[in-house]
């Protein structure tokens, strides 16, 4: 096991410093001090006890954890809340009616802004539409709408009626709606007519409707459709009488006042499939009362909140768990003014994002490092043309960041003055667990650093042991923590397997991903287990390689996998993007590749084949298919690429290779 990596090949110059302290004048006014940790660490039940007190409860509950039925856990035992109260009357009743909960900005150009008065309206209308159609506490709801604020009215309508809702990305295809639609048995599907992409309106209810069927296919559960109108640009609009409805004459005609009950903290809130790389996918359940206690904590603490003058953007999309948990319930539990933006950072134009945080002065940003990536392809004179001085912290999540990109974020997109917190969570996790406090913890380039305040992680090798610093090892949670998943919809048993039995002795969540600790204590993620290679009995991360390549000023993007190999066990094959305006100059720029992966890294680490792409497959979550590209490089048939969001990225990448 070489020990050589990213920490490895941080050298402390002044331009490049190791760790990066909070700036002085942000950790003097910090929302979250140090005291938070020695708090957790004394007594963390208590401590979560204390944020879950910093909700609106109905019902005071009674105990903490119950833990007794392990891997089941109930937090919060015997208290009622309702979910949506405390994202919307709350602040209402307090006096902040007025303050603006949503900047919503449309991928043609419309805008609308919604106080939380009107949203608390609007959901308000909502929710007493769909109990005048019958349904009940428990009945489930699926959602599959692209970024229109009728999406977040919905799922708040949901919450507030304790329908568990199923949000199904709009990128999806129909099959894949209709297995989510009949696994949760949902009773209604909400949509919209069609949705915008780069500037040209696409049908969706077209993908909703094949997806239920008729005759003897129709799914059985579904009792309704109900229709946003969005892009109006079909006027055949295929219409299913008694099924559909269209929602401004439904929802519209509403009364915009609803009386909420409360619910048990451990009433199902929501049910999100996981898109497995195996069998069908996994509806990840989460609860109330413990999903948005540390939803709402992590929000204010990790991005150092203030109410009354932030403005908060997450670039994720609803589909994703990012989407649920820091563009709905995270905001506007902590009375938050956010942006949610329709589309995609290029339409009409590259400027898009910065126009936006230009214009409604964004504070704090939120965003994947494929999208930093992707900036830093299209050029630093692109954000160099707007004022982003309003930006006083930014955020990556969904992947390993690696320190190029993180160090690009930093000083062009956050004039070396905004911290970074990288936070490490899952959509099983339900809230972030690793991360930086922007006013306390050093940030070095590339690691999530430590577990918050009140949560637990453990770095460990096959026989559970802790590895020493700079070995990697299996990430595990050794304690519960209160966003948790609670199940896998309909499959206790697939829950106990994929999560529990790793380390089931010790009762100890194993993640699927690897970590290593480094020299300081720092913790560095280094991806998903089945992304680490191994090379003559090294092992490798994928995200190691990834990050030298990037590292080397030729190269926007790359994904590293380790294809079979008869003397090596696995040989590195790399896919690399270069920067525009980069010559690709043929074997010699692989040969340099090569050499500088092997000097930043290790002789072992050198990539065995360099492929130059145009181009590199991804899910529309962000995320490389590498499995895809293993299959390229083994030279088998391609699998699925249904979830590509361009599946003709193959063609290009075939053609290279051959
Ligand atoms: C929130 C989200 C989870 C997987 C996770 C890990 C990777 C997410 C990361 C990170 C390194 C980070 N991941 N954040 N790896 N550093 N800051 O992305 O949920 O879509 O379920 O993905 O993403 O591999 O296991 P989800």
């Amino acid at each position: 096991m070489s020990s050589a990596g990213q920490s490895g090949t941080e050298s402390a110059t002044a331009e490049h410093p190791k760790a990066y302290p909070p700036p002085e004048e942000f950790a003097a006014s910090a929302v979250a001090t140090a005291d938070l940790y020695d708090e957790a660490d004394a007594d963390r039940l208590a401590f979560w006890a204390k944020q879950a007190r910093t909700l609106q409860w109905d019902t005071e509950f009674t105990d903490t954890l119950d833990w007794s039925n392990a891997p089941f856990a109930k937090w919060f035992v015997g208290g009622k809340l309702n979910v949506a109260a405390n994202c919307l009357d709350r602040h209402v009743d307090a006096g902040n009616g007025d303050r603006v909960a949503i900047h919503w900005v449309g991928e043609p150009g419309d805008t609308r802004d919604l106080t939380y008065s009107d949203l608390l309206g609007e959901v308000s209308k909502a929710a007493n539409h769909l109990t005048e159609l019958g349904l009940q506490p428990g009945d489930r709801v699926a959602i599959y709408m692209p970024m229109v604020p009728e999406a977040i009215i919905a799922i708040l309508a949901c919450a507030r009626l304790g329908l568990p809702h199923s949000v199904v990305f709009a990128g999806f295809s129909a099959a894949a709606l209709r297995s989510r639609v009949d696994d949760a048995q949902a009773k209604l599907v909400i949509t919209t007519d069609g949705q915008f992409r780069r500037g040209k309106p696409a049908p969706l209810k077209a993908a909703v409707d094949e997806a239920l069927g008729t005759g003897d296919d129709a799914a059985p559960s579904v009792e309704h459709v109900l229709v946003v109108k969005r892009t109006d640009h079909d006027p055949d609009l295929n219409w299913v009488d008694g099924r559909d409805l269209w929602w401004h004459e439904t929802v519209g005609n509403a009364s915009d006042q609803h009386s909420y009950t409360a619910f048990d903290a451990e009433h199902p809130l929501f049910l999100l499939y996981t898109s497995g790389t195996t069998g069908k996918p996994k509806g990840i359940l989460h609860t109330s009362g413990g999903y948005l206690t540390q939803i709402a904590y992590t929000f204010k603490n990790v991005f150092d909140h203030r109410p009354e003058t932030d403005v908060f953007w997450c670039g994720a999309d609803i589909g994703w768990v990012t989407g649920h948990s820091y563009l709905v319930y995270g905001p506007l539990s902590n009375g938050a003014t956010e942006i949610v933006y329709e589309g995609t950072p290029n339409s009409p134009n590259e400027h898009r994002h910065f126009e936006i945080i230009e214009n409604y002065k964004v504070t704090t940003y939120y965003i994947a490092p494929t999208l930093i990536r992707t900036f830093m392809k299209w050029g630093r004179e692109i954000p160099d043309a707007h004022d982003l001085s309003s930006l006083r912290l930014l955020g990556s999540v969904g992947e390993p960041i690696n320190p190029e990109a993180w160090r690009w974020y930093r000083s062009v997109i956050g004039a070396d003055r905004c911290p970074i917190v990288d936070t490490w969570w899952q959509t099983e996790t339900g809230a972030m667990m690793i991360s930086p406090l922007p006013g306390v913890t050093h940030a070095k380039p590339g690691s999530a650093m430590r577990p918050l305040p009140g949560i637990s992680a453990k770095i460990v090798d096959d026989n559970a042991q802790p590895v020493a610093a700079g070995e990697q090892g299996y990430l595990v949670l050794d304690q519960p923590w209160p966003s948790m998943l609670r199940g896998v919809w309909g499959d206790d048993d697939r829950f106990r397997d994929t999560y529990w039995s790793r380390f089931a002795e010790q009762g100890w969540y194993f993640a699927g991903d690897g970590a290593r600790y480094d020299e300081d204590g720092a913790l560095w993620v280094l991806g998903r287990i089945d992304d680490v290679m191994n090379v003559s009995g090294h092992r490798i991360s994928t995200s190691e390689v990834e990050s030298a390549l990037v590292g080397h000023s030729g190269v926007a993007e790359a994904a590293v996998i380790g294809a079979a190999d008869e003397t090596t066990g696995q040989g590195i094959v790399a896919f690399v993007i270069l920067r525009s305006g980069v010559e690709d100059r043929g074997d010699a720029m692989i040969d340099e590749l090569k050499a500088h992966v092997a000097k930043d890294i290790s002789p072992i680490a050198k990539p065995r084949e360099i492929i130059v792409v145009p181009e590199l497959p991804k899910t529309r979550s962000g995320k490389i298919m590498r499995r895809l590209l293993k299959d390229v490089a083994e030279g088998r048939e391609l699998g699925d690429t249904s979830t590509l969001v361009d599946p003709t990225v193959f063609e290009n990448i075939r053609r290279r290779n051959s």
